[in-house]
């Protein structure tokens, strides 16, 4: 790709393309494939860069803006969005006193993420409710966002402008040409798969642990909670006002009909220490087993993948989303340096700038994951795992330094 061939020369071309595609092909800079956390952050920042965009989406709006998951904006993240101007329109929830809680054995154990740097701190804002704002932002600044895109294939992406095509919900099939393509369509979209096999490789690993997770309309913690106890893992977050998550780890292959009411309260009592843990009805139980998963490189010629569509970390460390924030970022700046300046240096590095976060993250997801689950229950690596893991949280408790890396390492703050 070279600095001239621009976005506006793109245009021309375009309306040569219609008559071989048979359709009526619009063009556009980027065609966003997904408008989830990293599909919608993509389209703000990149109208906030005066650099049109067309997002499309599989599902409904309705759909997209309900889906429950992150609850933690970190504050890497934060001070990203102020940077662009857009903190106060598109964060929701409130701001987090970044102190965290992890129960041992029913004891408490407080630790800040203050990492000792200036400015804004991270927010208390449920994943839905940063979509719902980052939509509602993006389409009263004009935004072209199409819900209900049905069967989208991307072509001619190693070519000089890439087409995608898709139906609308009248059946009709539309044809959009572009620069580049943001596949921002998760673990399932359709970005990822259509780059050829052998161009990717692919590192996967499964944590062997399960997690039932439950959102109950029952009152959130003071702060986020983490439990150790010999029964297993547990965990309690804020959701909002008055909706919590909780999660208990179980086996991978467990089904959540083997987890009734009762038996889903007792365990929380249990293992969070708390007898008095007040219920509520509970609105949502799955099972999923955590599972962490690397693509490298995260681009294909003009397809660049952004988030969940080119990894996947387990969610201890609430990482996943804060991740897909960071590509989000590094993208929209790439193709901001491309479009105004002709440097194509944002995009030539893109795939491993953001992967040196990607793995930084999967690094501290991972030794969090196992060393909140070794320090428990000693069923699964043994005593002497376990005696590793609670020498890990004696440090994390005791030594200012180790507690200091820990807030960088949870606030993003880290230099990765
Ligand atoms: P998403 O959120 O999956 O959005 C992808 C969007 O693409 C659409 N799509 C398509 N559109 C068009 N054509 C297709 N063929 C398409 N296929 C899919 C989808 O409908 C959707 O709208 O990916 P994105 O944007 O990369 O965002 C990633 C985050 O959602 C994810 O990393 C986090 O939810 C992970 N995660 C957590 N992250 C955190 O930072 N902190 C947490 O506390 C946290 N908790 C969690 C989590 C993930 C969980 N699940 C999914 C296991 C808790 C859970 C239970």
């Amino acid at each position: 790709m070279t600095g001239e061939d621009s976005a506006a020369d793109l245009d021309g071309q375009v309306e040569q393309d219609a008559g071989k595609l048979g359709e009526s092909p619009e063009s556009t800079t980027v065609v966003v494939i997904g408008a989830g956390p990293a599909g919608m952050t993509v389209t703000n920042l990149l109208r906030r860069a005066g650099i049109d965009c067309v997002v499309l989406e599989r599902r409904s709006r309705e759909h997209v803006a309900q889906r429950q998951r992150a609850g933690i904006v970190e504050t890497r993240a934060v001070r990203m969005f102020d940077s662009w101007g857009l903190a106060d329109r598109v964060l929701g929830g409130v701001p987090y006193d970044g102190v965290l809680e992890i129960r041992v054995d029913g004891e408490s154990h407080l630790l800040s993420d203050s990492d000792g740097t200036e400015g804004l701190g991270a927010r208390l804002c449920p994943q839905q409710v940063l979509v719902q704002k980052l939509t509602a932002a993006y389409l009263a600044d004009g935004g072209d966002l199409r819900f209900e895109a049905a069967d989208i294939s991307l072509h001619d992406l190693t070519g000089d402008r890439p087409t995608v095509r898709y139906r609308t919900a009248d059946g009709t099939v539309r044809a959009l040409t572009c620069a580049f393509v943001a596949g921002c369509d998760g673990d399932h979209g359709v970005s990822r798969t259509t780059v050829p096999e052998g161009v990717l490789t692919a590192h996967a690993f499964d944590h062997g642990i399960g997690w039932l997770t439950v959102l109950a309309d029952a009152p959130p913690p003071a702060r986020p909670l983490l439990a150790v106890s010999p029964d297993g893992f547990a965990a309690h977050f804020p959701r909002g006002p008055q909706t919590s998550r909780y999660y208990v780890q179980c086996p991978p292959d467990d089904h959540p009909a083997a987890w009734p009411d009762d038996r889903v309260w007792d365990a929380l009592r249990t293992r969070l220490g708390d007898p008095a843990l007040v219920s509520g009805p509970i609105t949502d139980r799955e099972i999923f087993r955590l599972r962490s998963l690397v693509h490298d490189p995260m681009q294909h010629g003009r397809l660049f993948l952004v988030g969940d569509a080119a990894h996947i970390v387990s969610p201890m460390g609430g990482k996943g989303m804060n991740l897909a924030l960071y590509d989000a970022d590094v993208f929209a700046r790439a193709v901001r340096d491309f479009v105004r300046d002709q440097d194509d240096t944002g995009l030539r590095t893109y795939s491993q700038r953001c992967l040196r976060r990607v793995w930084n993250d999967q690094e501290f997801s991972h030794w969090l994951t196992r060393t909140l689950h070794d320090a428990g229950d000693d069923t699964g690596t043994g005593p002497f795992h376990r005696g590793l893991a609670r020498a890990r949280l004696d440090r994390l408790f005791t030594s200012p330094h180790a507690s200091r890396a820990f807030a960088e390492l949870m606030t993003g703050m880290d230099p990765a």
